[in-house]
């Protein structure tokens, strides 16, 4: 079997690719996901029944008092260090399964062993086993916003500490990447349910076109070999170049493994390809050398230094025989056959609104990208390496997949007025600390300097996305160490307050 239905998760990426791993509470690129199989097996890593599924009575329309429907929201329990009185850890869950991985593992129950504190995970509404409709229809999808699910971490909340009588513990949020924002903007909006929140790696700004994100992608390259992001430039620049003369195409099938001869018939066809094949670099960066492993990912010895290596090896040819060189490594890791770029494929994977959608995660994550909060990864600014998958081509995928209504100004409109409910980088409340990480492209939209001190951003020199809420392990970086110190410090101060 080809690539065509995993997952991965290039998520708060953009767009291409489909999950059905993961990944919460940080993943960030579901679209890769499509290309390279499922990444995530929690009961391979754990166990069968390491941590019980609950389910939690919700609320499917928090802003309409007069529709009474409910669905069950999986959430998961560890109460293995919590002393009576003890504040409770509540970890956000995101665009993807919440896995359970997480109640065993991470810094965050290293602060819940010294702290006492109760730890719980609910997972998001619409992602993972987390149903609220029957299906996901573009009509059912009206009820995925993060304005509902902060609603729904608010009913748990207030339900939760009357049901384990919790009324005298201290709530604290965490989470990374998107569910960073949500942990941020949860103590925004119900501050009188939630004392303080880490908010790790996250893009609290909404923009419709992110084009930094590639720029940080070329820092962190360059950080590595400076020759790394011209080399990668170079092999772009060819692959353009080949795409206008339709006799390369048997060879470029070739090349990168293609599960079908390519076709080139749009520009849409022609910047999904691109795009997959940047993901590679993209997938790379973001998660640069995280102690990932215990979430069952694959593939975490491909680092920014094993890329590089690849674009300076001459012994594989010219820069653009490195860069597929580099396509079929990736396949491998992932244990793929062959790689599935093309962009009919892609939409009729994401049309389909079955719970078992092979693009299950990424026709909900790219449904909020269109509605809420754009963050499309163009190749719109000269100082990257990528060529051809530029603004136009992620917002014409809003209303192929979803609905022709879908255009530039209403995502236009719509990330405004994200940015006017939540406040963008001008967020202000007190007691949240953003850490975020000097390679991970997502720092761009983060808060990355101190609002106030109420508001301290802690910046950790090299490394990428969610990096400190990973289990500490011999080889971090120092910086990372103190980084987790210094939110444990803040965490202990606050729940003093
Ligand atoms: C998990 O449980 C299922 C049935 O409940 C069983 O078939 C499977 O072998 C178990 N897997 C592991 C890894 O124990
Ligand atoms: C809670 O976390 C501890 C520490 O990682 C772990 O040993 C234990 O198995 C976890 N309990 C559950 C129910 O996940
Ligand atoms: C395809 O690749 C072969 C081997 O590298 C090369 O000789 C040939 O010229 C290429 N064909 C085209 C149309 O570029
Ligand atoms: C990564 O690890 C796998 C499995 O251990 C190994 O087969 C592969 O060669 C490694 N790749 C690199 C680039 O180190
Ligand atoms: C949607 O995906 C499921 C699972 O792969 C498949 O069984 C079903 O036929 C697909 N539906 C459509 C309309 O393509
Ligand atoms: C790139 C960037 O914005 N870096 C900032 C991150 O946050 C620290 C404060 O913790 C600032 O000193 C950096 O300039």
């Amino acid at each position: 079997m080809a690539l065509q239905y995993g997952f991965y998760v290039r998520f708060l990426l953009g767009v291409l690719v489909f999950v059905s791993a993961s990944f919460i509470p940080c993943d960030a690129r579901l679209k890769n996901l499509r290309h390279y199989g499922t990444l995530f097996d929690a009961e391979r890593i754990l166990g069968n029944g390491s941590t019980e599924e609950l389910w939690f009575t919700q609320r499917l329309d928090h802003f309409n008092g007069a529709d009474s429907r409910i669905w069950k929201q999986r959430y998961f329990v560890n109460d293995t260090f919590f002393r009576s009185g003890g504040p409770v850890f509540f970890m956000i869950g995101g665009e993807g399964p919440a896995n359970p991985a997480w109640m065993q593992f991470g810094t965050w129950l290293t602060y819940a062993q010294k702290l006492g504190a109760l730890c719980l995970m609910l997972e998001h509404r619409f992602y993972g086993k987390s149903h609220p409709t029957e299906d996901m229809s573009t009509e059912n999808l009206r009820y995925l916003s993060s304005r509902q699910a902060l609603a729904d971490l608010a009913h748990f909340r207030t339900v939760m500490a009357e049901t384990r009588g919790l009324a005298n513990s201290k709530w604290i949020a965490f989470g990374g990447s998107y569910p960073g924002s949500l942990a941020a903007w949860f103590r925004l909006k119900y501050p009188h349910l939630v004392h303080a929140a880490v908010a790790t790696s996250a893009p609290v700004h909404a923009a419709v076109n992110f084009p930094e994100y590639l720029e940080v992608v070329r820092r962190s390259l360059a950080s590595e070999n400076l020759d790394c992001p011209l080399l990668v430039q170079k092999a772009s620049d060819t692959l353009l170049g080949l795409l206008k003369d339709p006799k390369t195409y048997d060879n470029i099938t070739k090349d990168f493994r293609l599960c079908e001869a390519l076709q080139i018939q749009t520009d849409m066809d022609s910047a999904y390809f691109l795009e997959t094949l940047a993901g590679n670099f993209m997938d790379v960066v973001q998660y640069n050398q995280d102690n990932r492993a215990f979430e069952g990912v694959v593939g975490t010895n491909i680092t920014i230094q094993v890329l590089c290596g690849m674009m300076l090896d001459s012994s594989l040819g010219e820069p653009y025989d490195r860069y597929a060189a580099i396509g079929r490594l990736m396949l491998q890791t992932f244990s793929q056959k062959c790689l599935d770029a093309s962009y009919t494929n892609y939409l009729r994977d994401m049309r389909n609104a079955s719970w078992s959608s092979p693009a299950s995660g990424g026709r909900q994550w790219v449904y909020q990208t269109c509605t809420e909060f754009g963050f499309y990864q163009s190749t719109d600014s000269p100082n990257q390496p990528f060529k051809g998958f530029p603004l136009p081509y992620h917002v014409k995928q809003c209303g192929d997949v979803y609905d022709p209504s879908l255009t530039a100004s209403t995502i236009a409109d719509a990330v405004q007025q994200t940015n006017e409910q939540y406040g963008g980088y001008d967020i202000r409340t007190s007691r949240i600390v953003f850490p975020n990480g000097s390679i991970d492209p997502w720092h761009a939209l983060g808060v990355t300097r101190d609002i106030s001190d109420d508001l301290p951003a802690v910046f950790i020199q090299g490394t990428a996305h969610c990096a400190n809420m990973y289990p500490a392990r011999d080889r971090d970086l120092p910086q990372l160490g103190l980084a987790r110190d210094h939110v444990y410090l803040l965490l202990q101060n606050w729940l003093k307050q």
